[in-house]
């Protein structure tokens, strides 16, 4: 059995796993997304929207999701997690850094937490009719981590192949060239010896935390601890590192290439494994987040990491129609939306382009769910709108732009924002044709030449309601997602 195959079936074992399919009132939503792509906003306006719409009668809020334009969705809010050792969402920290007087994103998740969204609803007139209620069970980690999941599968021969290749391709070469040196200089047959391993592991991380920089805005750079070590900070785990293995070469006892590939697989057993056995694999539904912009904007070279790497880390998820009888002991995904993040960046018309264009980063991984059975979708969404949309005029011409607060320091054609001044931007078009995108090997299309161009925006201004409270922030397509990810459960 697959190291893969053989996590399911612990997963699908345990007792726990077992009383909430029999249960049958809730599900758990897998929230799938690298670093940056926009789970902690997602979850977090996710949250708000359905504690407060019953509240504040927001049902036009969410028109699209049927339980709450019906009028049947009676009460939300946030229950314990089921977790006890699992810290809790930090829902209100993070919708206060939204909403509070200096707007801002939360920080990049550092750590893993859990949240229960409990709602109360009418069923629809039938046998079954009357007041029920439902779980929602989210977990929130740090977007690296979820690199981890395709190393279950590969040895530390083929991992080390595999990163020192990687690394030489022409968009990661100018990062990696002194890890790479060294790394050369290393003999795998050597004694093993602590001090090598200690600079090799510094080096790497290096090179690991330059590729991911803005600018560069590449995916593919397991192991995700290395970069978001959690409570591994410091940890002798972390002291390993890819070494130059000749094909066949056999790993002597006490070797070098000995003491790497322990630490390797001691990384695996005990810190990717429980990861994604303890939150993965008991999945009912997904939505996968993907900022499609932020490759967009680096390039070609950005766009196709972007591609391998949500093409191995899909690849490993169980994806499957739910069968009643045999999903009691195999739950399997079946329904997975997949969500091109910020779509308030652009105007609405180019998002059907930027939808095609996320068709085509998650091609592979689309045709292997629905071959497997699951329902498929692909949508542009903000979680949290921080534009509007405005007709500018220019002579006869009526231009669609958008318009917000830049973030402080980002800069166009030469005006550096400050955070505050609001400005109308023309985001450009996306191509019709989707695969032009990933053409050419530019890393960083120069600016001049680029069709599209994307600015960081500040969190929106929310609005009162008439109670004083704020009403729940603007979104797209918040509503669509909640009406495919659950919304067929509050009938
Ligand atoms: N305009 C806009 N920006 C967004 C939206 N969602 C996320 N962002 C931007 O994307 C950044 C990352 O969002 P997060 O929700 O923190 O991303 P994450 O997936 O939790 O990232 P990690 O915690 O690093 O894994 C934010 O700081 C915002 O700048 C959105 O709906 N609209
Ligand atoms: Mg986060």
């Amino acid at each position: 059995m697959s190291a893969l195959s053989d996590l399911f079936s612990e997963a699908r074992n345990s007792a726990a796993n077992l009383s909430e399919i029999l249960r049958g009132k809730g599900l758990r939503l897998g929230v799938t997304g690298l670093s940056r792509a926009g789970k902690t906003v997602f979850i977090t306006a996710l949250a708000q929207h359905l504690t407060a719409i019953v509240r504040q009668g927001q049902k036009n809020a969410l028109s699209v999701f049927r339980v709450a334009a019906e009028g049947r969705l009676t009460g939300g809010r946030l229950e314990p997690q089921p977790d006890d050792h699992v810290a809790r969402f930090a829902y209100e920290d993070h919708l206060a850094a939204l909403t509070g007087l200096d707007r801002h994103w939360p920080q990049s998740t550092k750590q893993i937490s859990e949240l229960r969204l409990c709602l109360d609803f009418e069923r629809r007139e039938g046998f079954f009719g009357g007041a029920a209620h439902f779980t929602i069970d989210i977990v929130d980690y740090p977007g690296e981590w979820l690199l981890d999941l395709p190393l279950l599968e590969k040895s530390f021969a083929v991992w080390s192949r595999e990163t020192l290749e990687a690394s030489a391709a022409a968009a990661r070469a100018p990062f990696a060239a002194d890890w790479r040196g060294f790394a050369q200089t290393l003999d795998p047959a050597g004694p093993e010896d602590e001090a090598l391993a200690r600079r090799a592991a510094e080096m790497f991380t290096a090179y690991l935390r330059a590729a991911r920089s803005d600018a560069y805005a590449l995916s593919t750079l397991p192991p995700g601890r290395f970069l978001m070590p959690g409570d591994l900070e410091g940890s002798p785990a972390l002291t390993f590192a890819p070494l130059p293995l000749t094909e066949g070469f056999e790993i002597a006892p006490g070797s070098m290439a000995a003491m790497m590939e322990r630490r390797y697989e001691s990384y695996k057993s005990h810190v990717v494994r429980p990861f994604f056995r303890d939150h993965f694999a008991r999945l009912d539904r997904q939505i996968v987040l993907v900022d499609a912009l932020a490759a967009l904007n680096s390039g070609p070279a950005a766009l196709r990491d972007l591609q391998n790497a949500l093409n191995e880390v899909l690849g490993a998820f169980r994806i499957g129609r739910a069968n009643p009888l045999v999903n009691l002991f195999r739950p399997k995904i079946d329904k997975i939306l997949i969500a091109a993040t910020k779509a308030d960046h652009l105007h609405h018309l180019s998002h059907d382009r930027l939808e095609a264009i996320l068709r085509q980063l998650t091609a592979r991984a689309i045709q292997r769910s629905e071959f497997s059975g699951a329902e498929v979708d692909v949508i542009a969404l903000a979680a949290v709108r921080a534009t509007r949309e405005v007709a500018v005029r220019r002579g006869r011409e009526t231009l669609d732009a958008i318009v917000g607060a830049p973030l402080a320091g980002e800069s166009l054609d030469g005006q550096i924002f400050d955070g505050e001044t609001e400005a109308a931007i023309f985001p450009g078009n996306l191509p019709a044709d989707p695969r032009a995108v990933f053409r050419g090997d530019a890393l960083a299309t120069p600016e001049d030449e680029a069709d599209f161009r994307f600015l960081r925006f500040r969190p929106p201004i929310a609005a009162l309601g008439p109670d004083g409270v704020t009403l729940p922030l603007p979104h797209i397509r918040l509503d669509r997602a909640c009406q495919f990810l659950f919304g067929d459960r509050l009938r």
